[in-house]
């Protein structure tokens, strides 16, 4: 087990079990993340129904479901059935495709619209910050409107999956949210 990933664990084992989705546009590095955290190497990928999901069996108890968002429409109906409970987003943009984020900020608050999204919190990874021509987070985060997501926590964080940086802290930050979401849903 890699360092980062007996970390993550580390985190996520102190609570209850997580199922955490991870999106983002077509080469937004959510597969580099994977690697990075070494759950590539539980990584399942299922091809059959026209859209790659790739699903990380429970590590201590945190499942991780992953797939590309862009250009999807004929299978939008089926994601739902990937939403229900989910405990945490993260959401991964790639910092530096200026062009694609006024895209990456609709699909973000479509999929946030969803019923069985209500109140899960989110991560925003803002990555490839090593770019030179990256937008920085706060860049990112103007341009994602994500002031206007007030039914939820939401947390951005610079990154850059190549070099790991800002990985772990992001994952941290999911946890702690993700444990309060838990919590929150305990309660009502
Ligand atoms: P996806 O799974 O979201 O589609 P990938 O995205 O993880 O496949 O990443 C897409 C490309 O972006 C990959 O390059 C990957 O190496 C690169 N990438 C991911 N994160 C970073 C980063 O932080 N900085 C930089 N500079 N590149 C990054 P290739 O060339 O393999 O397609
Ligand atoms: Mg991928």
């Amino acid at each position: 087990m890699g360092p980062l990933l007996s970390k993550l664990t580390a985190l996520f084992s102190s609570g209850s079990p997580a199922k955490i989705l991870m999106l983002g546009l077509d080469a937004a590095g959510k597969t580099t993340i994977l690697y990075k955290i070494k759950l590539n190497e539980n990584v399942c990928t299922i091809p059959t129904i026209g859209f790659n999901v790739e699903t990380v069996s429970p590590i201590k108890g945190v499942s991780f479901t992953v797939w590309d968002i862009a250009g999807q429409d004929r299978f939008r109906q089926l994601w739902r059935y990937y939403y229900q409970a989910t405990e945490g987003l993260v959401y991964v943009v790639d910092s530096n495709d200026r062009e694609r984020i006024a895209e990456a900020r609709e699909e973000l608050f479509g999929i946030l619209q969803c019923e069985e999204m209500r109140g899960v919190p989110v991560v925003i990874i803002a990555n490839k910050q090593d770019l030179p021509n990256a937008l920085s987070p706060s860049e990112v985060a103007e341009m994602m409107c994500l002031h206007k997501l007030t039914s939820r926590k939401w947390y951005i964080q610079s990154a850059c999956a190549t070099t790991g940086e800002g990985i772990y802290e992001s994952m941290r930050e999911l946890s702690t949210m993700v444990q309060d979401f838990k919590k929150s849903q305990d309660k009502s």
